[in-house]
């Protein structure tokens, strides 16, 4: 039976990011979530149509889930598919939306924030292409949710999520699915798997799924399909609260896999994956690739990777990411996009076949595979460029600096700040910002400063004020944007980078081939003298 539970339109339920997040507290309030999903239905029209669902595990998951299902059916959606005991990565949401020609799916998840009752919760609707709504249809949910006075629930019994099968609630169809079959499938048909196979005995490796939604993706396709040993896939387990971690991979998060690789005779290769799954952190031995320089190798070696031995058509990058990936589709005369942060500016790109490859800066690379980023297919593809070149992570980054140069690259995050400081210190950048192109700091010129706007030139959309860029002579920058993922205070995040094309020069450690540029982002922005912090939480 149907029935209409009247609530009031919260204020603060417009997307960021990546989807709406919040403290768990926030999004168990009554109604909170109900509301948003009902604007979600409200705004999408998925009557009779299959609508895929499933999150990272996460506290909370399981009964955001039973709200979704009991608000979907209401609506009159036709069928649901969930993921076995609510999980789905991201990456497998938007492949299975794909596969099987969803209208959208629901992702619930904080991606890598903190979780447990006293951490973050989040939500996020994709569309039938598989990635995240465009921010068009992200302001129209927001806009729905400001006008909510009331949401439709269907009672009745909600199925057990632990086995696959069929169940109805009622009129609308639930099919539990397997979490991992079709994207394990999906990586098959990309991947060498018999040649990775015989790579795997030869190769000391240690992947890391952080208590989050990895661990069944890892064990399944690394361990039972390519042989790794269990015990070198760590933390495989789920936790609704990441074992107290920050399911983040990078240096700074996941401390135990940089432990195992710093030992002197440790694994040759690292790789670890973030709550969601979206997210890939490659480490060589007592080496971290950065992001930025990963989707760089892989584009510059795609061709030896089955799934894209015809070469690819093109790269997107988002603007804060490194201008490494550049100079790579320069040299394959193939174009090269520069998007705002976050994955929904990539999805018209890729339906469009501009771009094959995409990449960010923060941990996340993935191709026209899916229409997310996605973690476990960058540590594959890895792997067989390991195999398919003979060589170690180290050599492959190496020569490819040799070849095209090094961008130092850094990301200092100032996390929780005070909100009112770091608007304003981000609005007296923006008045700033014309006097300072032609401005010197000792060898360094700004050749030009803007706030980046983005003209989507496949639909025409303008996004505005996506960051702050300080540009110099030479190709170095320094961008400034507040997060749009946090849910506590302001996140201010400076990213630096310089390049180098000497290989003489290739082997400093980044902090002090960019020490200069540091200096001048604090003389020009002033984020110590103006929060009190006297050195970032995170640097990456
Ligand atoms: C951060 C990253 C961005 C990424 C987003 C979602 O956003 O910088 O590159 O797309 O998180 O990643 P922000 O606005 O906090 O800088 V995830 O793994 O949360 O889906
Ligand atoms: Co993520």
């Amino acid at each position: 039976m149907t029935r209409t539970v009247a609530s009031h339109a919260f204020t603060d339920q417009r997307p960021g990011t990546s989807g709406l997040r919040k403290k768990v507290a926030h999004f168990k309030q009554p109604h909170y979530l109900a509301n948003f999903v009902q604007a979600i239905f409200d705004t999408i029209d998925a009557t009779g149509q299959t609508l895929v669902v499933g999150g990272d595990g996460r506290y909370f998951n399981t009964e955001a889930i039973e709200i979704i299902l009991r608000i979907a059916a209401a609506n009159g959606i036709g069928r649901i598919l969930v993921g076995q005991d609510g999980l789905l990565s991201t990456p497998a949401v938007s492949c299975i939306i794909r596969k099987h020609r969803a209208h959208g799916g629901i992702v619930l998840s904080a991606s890598h924030n903190p979780g447990g009752p006293q951490g973050d919760f989040g939500i996020k609707y994709n569309i039938g292409n598989g990635g995240p709504a465009p921010e068009k249809l992200t302001e129209a949910i927001y806009a729905r949710s400001q006008q909510i006075t009331g949401y439709r629930v269907v009672d009745g019994d909600i199925p057990s999520l632990t086995k696959p099968g069929k169940a109805q609630l009622d009129a609308m169809q639930i099919e539990i699915i397997d979490s991992v079959a079709d994207y394990a499938q999906l990586m098959q048909q990309l991947f060498d798997f018999d040649r990775l196979k015989d790579f795997i005995k030869t190769c000391d490796l240690r992947f890391d799924a952080m208590h989050a939604v990895t661990g069944p993706y890892a064990t399944r396709i690394l361990g039972d399909l390519l042989g790794v040993q269990r015990d070198w896939i760590l933390n495989s387990t789920p936790l609704p609260d990441f074992g107290g971690g920050h399911p983040d991979p990078n240096p700074a998060h996941a401390e135990e896999l940089m432990h195992l690789l710093w030992q002197d005779h440790g694994p040759v290769f690292g790789a670890a994956s973030d709550g969601d799954g979206d997210r890939n952190m490659i480490l060589g031995h007592k080496l971290a690739v950065s992001p930025s320089d990963s989707l760089a190798v892989l584009a510059a070696n795609a061709k030896l990777v089955p799934g894209y031995r015809d070469g690819i058509t093109g790269i997107a990058r988002s603007m804060p990411t490194s201008q490494a990936s550049d100079v790579v589709a320069e040299a394959l005369h193939i174009p090269c996009f520069e998007t705002p942060t976050g994955w929904k500016f990539f999805g018209n790109l890729l339906d469009a076949n501009q771009v094959t490859l995409c990449g960010e800066e923060s941990y996340g690379t993935s191709s026209n595979h899916v229409r997310e980023k996605d973690g476990l297919w960058a540590v594959l593809f890895w792997l067989n460029l390991l195999a398919v070149r003979g060589q170690t992570v180290t050599a492959i980054l190496k020569d490819h600096w040799r070849r095209f140069g090094r961008h130092y690259y850094s990301r200092h995050d100032y996390e929780a700040l005070d909100s009112n400081i770091a608007n304003s210190m981000i609005e007296e950048l923006r008045r700033d910002i014309a006097g300072l192109s032609g401005k010197s700091f000792g060898a360094r010129t700004i050749r030009a400063a803007d706030d980046f706007t983005y003209h989507d030139p496949i639909d025409g959309s303008v996004s505005a004020k996506q960051g702050v860029r300080l540009l110099f002579e030479g190709g170095a920058r320094i961008v400034v944007r507040l997060s749009g993922t946090g849910t506590e205070g302001a996140t201010l995040r400076l990213y630096l980078e310089s390049y180098q094309a000497d290989p003489a020069k290739h082997d400093l450690d980044p902090q002090l081939a960019l020490a200069d540029l540091i200096d001048i982002a604090e003389n020009v922005i002033g984020i110590k003298r103006q929060s009190g912090r006297q050195q970032p939480d995170v640097v990456t």
